[in-house]
């Protein structure tokens, strides 16, 4: 696809590059990615990244915050002697306006980074060594921004996983039920009602300073995290959601995706089951990084936060198909509905491997 809407937007940007070559890339659920290809075949190649402006409303305060906190772990990266810097961190380029996007004539945003050459992100993870190292690169990244001021950032997302405003929105949708959808997920929402009081402590923890407010990624699918060709980790991506949050967002939205032998949209129940190498190894890699900043109070709710995220996710992907499938991108009818059917069965799962998870993070 060489859509000369694309070169012109590369264009407006403040670097020169040939362009061999404009694809889609990825299976974001959000943005929409595009890898530019440049010549001589040696040059870097670019990404070209629509910001999805209806989701984040203020795109120029969310690239603001991902400025500071890229050059925040930039300039340790420098003075630790990495070579490789731009291999380890995600590199933004302004546009001829010194701003962080471009905007088209229809309002969009859109942005240049660096592609991360012989890198590749995966969707799933089978090698516990893989997801060791994945957990040590998510509590490196806490570890990185641990001293950056976090009223510097912005909300990009406000309320993002805050479990008490989501179960609002939960609620409207029922309400509401634009989409007539509520009769036939009557046992679905149950399910995810019923265990409300229990989950919405998370944010009455955060609330009461029980819990701290750190600087997390927020959204620590494996994913978002590039690997190179011999499964050493290389950068932490997907930026848009770095914000205050708690480092238990992190490590329980991390296991919603790797603890579970299924992917998030399983359609068969049946094939979820929990991933006890997978979730042992990623618990070594990240305490051993993490455990020297965080409190006995967020270790002790390290399982809870995995039980957290699936039961909010799963609200969130059933509030979406009560709402007619206004946020996520969806590949058929009903995509949403199956995505939420199998979150609220792996939670099931969580629950019923509490004790081994316990065991495995006491003695990681
Ligand atoms: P979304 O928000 O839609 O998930 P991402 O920013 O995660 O979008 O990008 C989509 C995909 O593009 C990622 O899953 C990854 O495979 C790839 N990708 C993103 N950033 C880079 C990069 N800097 N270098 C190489 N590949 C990247
Ligand atoms: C979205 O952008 P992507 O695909 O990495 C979503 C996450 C969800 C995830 C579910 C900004 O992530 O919060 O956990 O889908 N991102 C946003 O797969 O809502
Ligand atoms: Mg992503």
């Amino acid at each position: 696809m060489n859509n000369p809407l694309f070169s012109e937007l590369v264009s407006k940007f403040d670097i020169n590059l040939n362009i061999k070559e404009i694809a889609a890339y990825g299976n974001g659920h959000i943005n929409d990615t595009f890898l530019v290809k440049t010549s001589p075949e040696e040059a870097p190649d670019y990404m070209l990244q629509r910001k999805n402006h209806k989701i984040f409303k203020d795109v120029p305060g969310m690239m603001n915050n991902i400025m500071i906190t890229t050059n925040h772990i930039r300039n340790k990266l420098v003075v630790s002697g990495e070579k490789e810097v731009d291999r380890k961190v995600m590199t933004y380029f302004p546009a001829k306006d010194g701003q962080m996007f471009v905007n088209d004539a229809e309002g969009n945003y859109w942005t240049l980074f660096l592609f991360i050459a012989d890198s590749r992100g995966v969707e799933s993870i089978q090698k516990p060594e893989q997801a060791f190292s994945a957990a040590r690169a998510f509590g490196h990244f806490q570890q990185q921004l641990a001293d950056l001021p976090g009223e510097k950032l912005i909300e990009t997302i406000p309320n993002f996983h805050n479990g008490i405003s989501r179960l609002f929105d939960f609620q409207l949708s029922i309400l509401k039920d634009i989409a007539g959808r509520v009769n036939d997920t009557q046992l679905l929402i149950n399910k995810i009602i019923d265990r409300s009081a229990e989950m919405t402590s998370l944010q009455r923890w955060l609330d009461d300073k029980t819990l701290p407010l750190r600087i997390t990624h927020n959204d620590t699918k494996i994913n978002n995290i590039l690997f190179d060709q011999d499964n050493n980790t290389l950068c932490v991506i997907d930026l848009d959601t770095v914000m205050p949050g708690s480092a238990l967002y992190d490590f329980g939205d991390a296991i919603r995706t790797l603890g579970n032998t299924a992917p998030e949209d399983e359609p068969d129940i049946t094939k979820i089951a929990f991933n006890r190498e997978i979730f042992e190894a990623f618990a070594q890699g990240y305490l051993s990084e993490a455990k020297a900043f965080l409190t006995s109070m967020e270790i002790n709710h390290l399982v809870f936060s995995c039980r957290y995220m699936a039961w909010e996710q799963g609200m969130r992907f059933l509030t979406d198909y009560l709402n007619g499938d206004a946020y996520y991108k969806t590949d058929y009818k009903g995509h949403n509905l199956v995505r939420a059917k199998a979150q609220v069965r792996y939670l099931e799962v969580l629950e019923e491997n509490k004790e081994v998870m316990d065991k495995i993070v006491s003695e990681s």
